[in-house]
C-alpha cells in the first residue's frame, strides 16, 4: 500500500490565536482611545484652548493618565505584534485593493504607534535623543496612529464580534487563558512600577518611576536657564513696581496646589504668596520672567486664572522662601495649570 498521505498536525501556538488577538487588541484600543483623548487635551490647554480653573486637580489627572495609559500601551502593543506576527509576513503580500489598504493602514498604525510610544517615554525621561520638537511631532503622528487605528478598527469589528465569543478546545483555551493572563499582568507590572511619577500612593513601589518621591522635583535649573538676579530686583506690575520686601510685606495667601508638568511627573507643595488679582487690574495677563531665551520663559494668564483666589505670585514653597530652582524671588502658581505654564523667576505682569 502507497503510505497515506498523512498530513503533519499543524502546530499553532496559543498565542497566534485570533480570539487573542481580539482581547488584545480591545485592551489596546481602550489604552490608545484613553492616551490620545487625554494627549489632545494635554495639546489643547498649552495653546489657549478654553479650559477651566476647577478642579484644581483636573490637569494633573488628565496628564497622569495620559501618561499612564501610554505606559500600558507598550506591553500590549508588543503582545499584539506577537500575536499577529505570522500574519505580518503572509504571501501574496497584497491581493486586492481593499487588502491593500488594509495592509497599508497597519503599516502605518504600527509605525505610527511605536513613534509614538518611543518618543513618549522618552520624554517622560527627559531626554530627547532627536532634532524635531516633540510637542508638534508627537501631536502630529498622534493623528496618523489613531486614523489608522479607527480604518483598523472599521476592518476588524466583524472578526472581533465573532472571536469574542467563548471558543470551545479546553486545552488551547487555557494557553490561551495563560498568554492573556501574563500579558495583563506585565500591563499591571508595568503600570504599577512607573505610576508614582504621578500617583502619591504609589510612589514607594513605583521602581522604575523616572522622578524620585519626596520633594518637588525641579524641571528646568536656575543654572541651566542662566538666571541672574539683579540685586535691585523689582516686579513690574502694570504702572506699579515692587521689591521683595513690599512684595513680602502685601497680605500674603497660602493655598495647595500640585505642579503637573507635561512630562508625565506631578506633586502637590504649598505655596504662600501674593494673589495675582491684587497685583494687576482684571484682564488677561502676560508673565514674564528674567530668563532671557528659552520656550517657557513667558505665559499668558487669561482673565478667569488671573482674578481666581488661589492664583498667587508665590515666595514660598512649603514654608521656606523659595530656593533658585524654584523660582526665586517669586514664581507663579495657577490652580488646573500644566506645569510649563507656571513661570518661574517672574520679573513682569502686564495686563493684556
Ligand atoms: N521661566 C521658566 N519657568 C518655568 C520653566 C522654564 O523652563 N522657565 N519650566 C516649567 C516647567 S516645564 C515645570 S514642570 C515647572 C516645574 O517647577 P519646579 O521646577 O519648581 O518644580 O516650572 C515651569 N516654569
Ligand atoms: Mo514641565
Amino acid at each position: 500500500m502507497l503510505g497515506e498521505a498523512v498530513k503533519p498536525p499543524t502546530f499553532k501556538a496559543p498565542a497566534h490565536h485570533i480570539g487573542v488577538t481580539s482581547r488584545v487588541g480591545t485592551w489596546l484600543g481602550i489604552t490608545f482611545g484613553l492616551c490620545f483623548v487625554t494627549g489632545l487635551l494635554s495639546h489643547g490647554v498649552q495653546h489657549d484652548w478654553p479650559w477651566p480653573t476647577r478642579p484644581v486637580d483636573l490637569y494633573r489627572v488628565t496628564q497622569g493618565v495620559h501618561v499612564i495609559s501610554g505606559v500600558a500601551s507598550i506591553p500590549l502593543l508588543l503582545a499584539k505584534l506577537w500575536s499577529v506576527y505570522p500574519k505580518l509576513f503572509e504571501r501574496p503580500l497584497v491581493r486586492n485593493v481593499p487588502h491593500a489598504l488594509e495592509r497599508g493602514s497597519i503599516l502605518v498604525l504600527v509605525a505610527a504607534s511605536f513613534f509614538e510610544l518611543v518618543t513618549g517615554l522618552f520624554n517622560a525621561a527627559q531626554n530627547y535623543p532627536w532634532s524635531f520638537y516633540f510637542p508638534t511631532a508627537h501631536y502630529a503622528v498622534a493623528y496618523l496612529a489613531i486614523g489608522a487605528l479607527l480604518i483598523h478598527i472599521a476592518v476588524k469589528i466583524p472578526v472581533v464580534r465573532r472571536t469574542l465569543e467563548p471558543p470551545s478546545e479546553e486545552r488551547t483555551v487555557l494557553s490561551r487563558r495563560a498568554f492573556l493572563r501574563t500579558t495583563a499582568l506585565t500591563t499591571g507590572v508595568a503600570i504599577v512600577t512607573t505610576a508614582g511619577v504621578t500617583v502619591p500612593w504609589l510612589r514607594d513601589i513605583s521602581v522604575l518611576a523616572w522622578r524620585s518621591p519626596g520633594a518637588l522635583p525641579v524641571n528646568r535649573t536656575a543654572k541651566a536657564a542662566n538666571i541672574v538676579v539683579p540685586p535691585d530686583w523689582r516686579l513690574k506690575a502694570g504702572p506699579k513696581s515692587y521689591s521683595l520686601e513690599e512684595l513680602q510685606a502685601m497680605p500674603q495667601t497660602t493655598v495647595e496646589l500640585p505642579i503637573a508638568c507635561v512630562e508625565g511627573w506631578s506633586q502637590n507643595a504649598t505655596w504662600t504668596g501674593v494673589r495675582v488679582a491684587d497685583l494687576v487690574h482684571k484682564g488677561d495677563v502676560r508673565v514674564e520672567s528674567l530668563e532671557r531665551d528659552g520656550l517657557y520663559r513667558a505665559t499668558t494668564l487669561p482673565e478667569a486664572f488671573a482674578q481666581d483666589p488661589l492664583t498667587l505670585l508665590a515666595l514660598k514653597l512649603n514654608g521656606e522662601e523659595l530656593t533658585p530652582d524654584h523660582g526665586y524671588p517669586c514664581r507663579l502658581i495657577a490652580p488646573n495649570r500644566p506645569g510649563v505654564l507656571q513661570t518661574k523667576w517672574v520679573t513682569s505682569l502686564e495686563v493684556r
